[in-house]
C-alpha cells in the first residue's frame, strides 16, 4: 500500500484514474473485513448518492486495535503528554488501549447506548478522549466530538441537531495556565437538550462539579462495574461512523457524516503514504481531536496502521515556547504534523526557544489547516527540519475525511507554499464562475473534485438536501470545495483560500454569518457585518463592523460586552479581533452588504475600492474609512 518512488506514484495515479474500483479494491485488501464487498463503488454526484465497498462488513476498531495485538500488542499506541510537563506522561500499548476501549464500550452499553445512537463527546485532550471515540465505534454508536472551545449554546445546538442520547465529558480541562470548566458548560447546554439521558464524567482536574442524580455518572465508578471483554459490533461499510460539525457560509454549522468502510480505508491509506510512516516511528500530530485532523491523523489513521501517536494535552507556548521541541526531544518524534498558525506563533519567539534542543529525530514535517506562507515554510524547513525533512503541505477538509492534495514524504517533490500534487484516487479540476473547466497549467480557478474517493462525506446529518446544495449544486457533477486554487506551470496546486464567506482563523473554520448572528444577539446591536483580514499569526483575523446606536456606556466597554456575547453564543474562538462601530453599512440598492468594500477597508487597502456607484449611500464608505483609520 505504501508508495516508494515517484515512478510508482505516477503509475498508481494513472491506475486510480483509469480503473478506480480495481485501485481502491486493492488498497482495501490491506484492511481487515468481516465480509468482503460485492461492489467497490456506486456513485452519483447529483443526488448525491455515494457507496464504497457495498455489502462489506467490518468494525474499524478491529483494524485499529485487535489486529495489532498478536505481533504488536506491547508497542505504544498512544503516548500522552500532559499539559503540565512536571506531570507524568502515560503510555498506552495496543494491548492496554484495546482493554480500555472494550471496558469503556461496556460502560456505554451499561448506560443504554447501542448501535446507531448518537453520542456527544466534549473532553480535554486526554487518552480517555481517544478511548471514548473508539468505544463508540466498537459498539457502533455514532460519535459527535465537539471541540472544547465551543460554548454551551453551540453544544446544545449540535446535540439537538443529531439527538444525542449520551454525553461524555470531564470535570474540566487544562489549557496552558487556564482551566476550562467543561462539566459546567455541559450542564448549561443540557438544560435545553431533552434527548440526553446520561452524562458520563471523567475526573481530570478535580474541580467541584454538580452531578445530577439519574443522569450524571462518574467514569471511574462506571468502569468498575464492567469487564473488558467486548466483541466489536459488525458494521456495514456504509453505516455511519461519526458526525463532525463544521462551519459553512450560512449561520448554522453542518453535521458532516462519515461512514465506516471508506473512511477507514482513506484515513489509513493517506496516513501511511503522506507521512511515509515506518514501523517503530513516533508520530506527533498537534491538532485537537475536536477537529477532523485529530480524528483522521491522531486516532483512526495512525492506529489503523499500528503507529505510535503522541497525544498532547497542552498548547505550544506553555510553559514556554520550547514546548513542542521539548516533546520532540523527549519522545524522539520522527514526524511532526502541525498548523501554520502554530509555526508562525513559535517563529515569532526567535531562535532562543530552540537553543540546545535535539531535533535530530525529525524525518518528516507536515502542515495543515490553512495556506502556509513562504516565510513560515522556510523557517519550519530550516530551523525544525534542518533542511533534511520534507514538508508535506496537506490540503483537505472535514468533508474530504482525509488528505487530498499533498506531497508524499520522500517520494514526491515539495515546493514552498504548494500542496503540490493530488494523491492517487483524487481528481481535482479548476473551474470558472460558470463551471467551465479551466485546462492547462499556469491557471487559477475554483477547486472542485470530479470523481468520488472513499473518505468523502456521504451527507449532512438530518438534511441531505443541504449536502446537495452546499457541495454538489454549484457546479453540475462536481464536488465543490469552496476553495480558490492556482495550478502553476509545473501542474502543482496551491490553495489560495476560501472563495465563500468562511473564515480560517488559526486553522479553525468559522462562518462570517455565524459571527454576525452572534453579534446581532447582543441587546441594542442593530446590524453587523463580519469579514476576514490578514493576521500575522492567525492567518486571518475577524473584523466586525457593528451598528450599535445607543450603546451602553463607553465604546471600549461595549466592545467587551459584544465579545462576551460572542463567547456565550459560539465560543471564545469566534471573538472578533477588531470591532468598529459605524452608523451604516455599505449596501446595494437591493439591500445586500458589499463585503468586498468592507474587506478592503479591513485590509487597510482603501486606495482602490472598485465601483461604488451602485451603493445606496456612498457617503457611508467615507465615514467607515475615517473611523477605521483611528481604530
Ligand atoms: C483539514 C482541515 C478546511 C479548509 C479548506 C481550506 C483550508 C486546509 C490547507 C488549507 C491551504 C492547506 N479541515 N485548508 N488545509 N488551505 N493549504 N494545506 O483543515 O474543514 O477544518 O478546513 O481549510 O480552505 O477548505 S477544515
Amino acid at each position: 500500500m505504501q508508495i516508494t518512488s515517484f515512478k510508482q506514484y505516477e503509475e498508481d495515479y494513472k491506475k486510480s484514474v483509469e480503473n478506480p474500483e480495481q485501485f481502491w479494491g486493492e488498497v482495501a485488501q490491506n484492511f481487515q473485513w468481516r465480509k468482503p464487498w460485492f461492489k467497490v463503488l456506486s456513485w452519483n454526484f447529483n443526488e448525491p448518492d455515494i457507496k464504497w465497498f457495498e455489502g462489506a462488513k467490518l468494525n474499524i476498531t478491529e483494524n485499529c486495535l485487535d489486529r495489532h495485538l498478536a505481533a504488536n500488542g506491547d508497542k505504544p499506541a498512544i503516548i500522552w503528554e500532559p499539559n503540565n510537563p512536571e506531570e507524568e506522561s502515560v503510555i498506552y500499548t495496543y494491548k492496554m488501549l484495546h482493554e480500555r476501549v472494550c471496558r469503556f464500550a461496556n460502560v456505554l452499553k451499561r448506560n443504554g447506548a447501542k448501535k446507531g445512537d448518537r453520542i456527544c463527546i466534549y473532553m480535554p485532550m486526554v487518552p480517555e478522549l481517544a478511548i471514548a471515540v473508539l468505544a463508540c465505534a466498537r459498539i457502533g454508536a455514532v460519535h459527535s466530538v465537539i471541540f472544547g472551545g465551543f460554548s454551551a449554546k453551540s453544544i446544545a445546538d449540535r446535540i439537538n441537531d443529531s439527538q444525542c442520547k449520551v454525553v461524555i465529558t470531564a470535570d474540566g480541562a487544562y489549557r496552558g495556565n487556564k482551566q476550562i470548566p467543561l462539566k459546567d458548560v455541559i450542564d448549561d447546554a443540557l438544560i435545553g437538550c431533552p434527548t440526553v439521558e446520561k452524562c458520563i464524567v471523567l475526573t481530570h482536574v478535580r474541580t467541584p462539579v454538580s452531578m445530577l442524580k439519574g443522569r450524571d455518572v462518574w467514569w471511574e465508578d462506571e468502569v468498575k462495574h464492567v469487564n473488558d471483554i467486548c466483541e466489536a459490533e459488525e458494521m456495514d461499510a456504509e453505516d455511519i461512523l461519526f458526525i463532525l460539525y463544521t462551519s459553512g457560509s450560512t449561520g448554522k454549522p453542518k453535521g458532516v457524516v462519515h461512514t465506516c468502510g471508506g473512511y477507514m480505508v482513506y484515513a489509513g491509506y493517506t496516513f501511511a503514504n503522506v507521512f511515509n510512516y515506518q514501523p517503530g516511528e513516533v508520530y506527533f500530530c498537534t491538532a485537537d481531536i475536536g477537529w477532523i485532523t485529530g480524528h483522521s491523523y491522531i486516532v483512526y489513521g495512525p492506529l489503523s496502521q499500528g503507529a505510535t501517536s503522541v497525544l498532547f494535552e497542552g498548547i505550544p507556548t506553555y510553559p514556554s515556547p520550547s514546548r513542542f521541541w521539548d516533546i520532540v526531544e523527549k519522545y524522539k518524534v520522527n514526524t511532526l504534523y502541525t498548523a501554520p498558525t502554530a509555526i508562525r506563533s513559535l517563529m515569532s519567539y526567535g531562535d532562543d526557544p530552540l537553543e540546545g534542543k535535539d531535533l535530530s529525530s525529525i524525518r518528516v514535517l507536515g502542515s495543515v489547516g490553512e495556506p502556509i506562507n513562504e516565510e513560515a515554510w522556510h523557517w519550519f524547513d530550516e530551523k525544525i527540519g534542518h533542511g533534511k525533512a520534507p514538508i508535506v503541505d496537506t490540503w483537505w477538509q472535514t468533508e474530504t475525511g482525509g488528505i487530498m492534495i499533498s506531497p508524499i514524504a520522500t517520494v514526491t517533490p515539495t515546493k514552498p507554499s504548494f500542496a503540490t500534487l493530488p494523491l492517487p484516487g483524487i481528481q481535482p479540476i479548476l473551474v470558472d464562475e460558470n463551471g467551465n473547466e479551466i485546462e492547462g497549467n499556469g491557471v487559477m480557478g475554483n477547486l472542485c473534485i470530479k470523481f468520488p474517493w472513499p473518505g468523502m462525506l456521504r451527507t449532512t446529518y438530518g438534511d441531505h438536501e443541504r449536502c446537495k446544495q452546499t457541495y454538489f449544486s454549484t457546479y453540475e457533477n462536481l464536488y465543490f470545495t469552496g476553495d480558490g486554487c492556482l495550478r502553476d506551470e509545473d501542474g502543482y496546486y496551491r490553495i489560495t483560500g476560501r472563495v465563500d464567506d468562511v473564515l480560517n482563523v488559526s486553522g479553525h473554520r468559522i462562518g462570517t454569518a455565524e459571527v454576525e448572528n452572534a453579534i446581532n444577539m447582543h441587546a441594542g446591536v442593530v446590524e453587523s457585518a463580519v469579514v476576514g483580514y490578514p493576521h500575522d499569526v492567525k492567518g486571518q483575523g475577524i473584523y466586525a463592523f457593528v451598528i450599535y446606536p445607543d450603546m451602553h456606556g463607553e465604546a471600549e466597554l461595549s466592545k467587551k460586552d459584544i465579545l462576551q456575547t460572542v463567547t456565550r453564543v459560539i465560543g471564545a474562538i469566534a471573538k472578533p479581533d477588531k470591532i468598529l462601530f459605524v452608523s451604516g453599512l455599505p449596501k446595494t440598492r437591493s439591500g445586500k452588504i458589499m463585503r468586498r468594500i468592507l474587506r478592503k477597508i479591513a485590509e487597510g487597502d482603501t486606495g482602490n475600492l472598485g465601483d461604488t456607484s451602485t451603493l445606496l449611500d456612498p457617503g457611508v464608505v467615507e465615514e467607515i474609512i475615517e473611523a477605521a483609520k483611528k481604530l
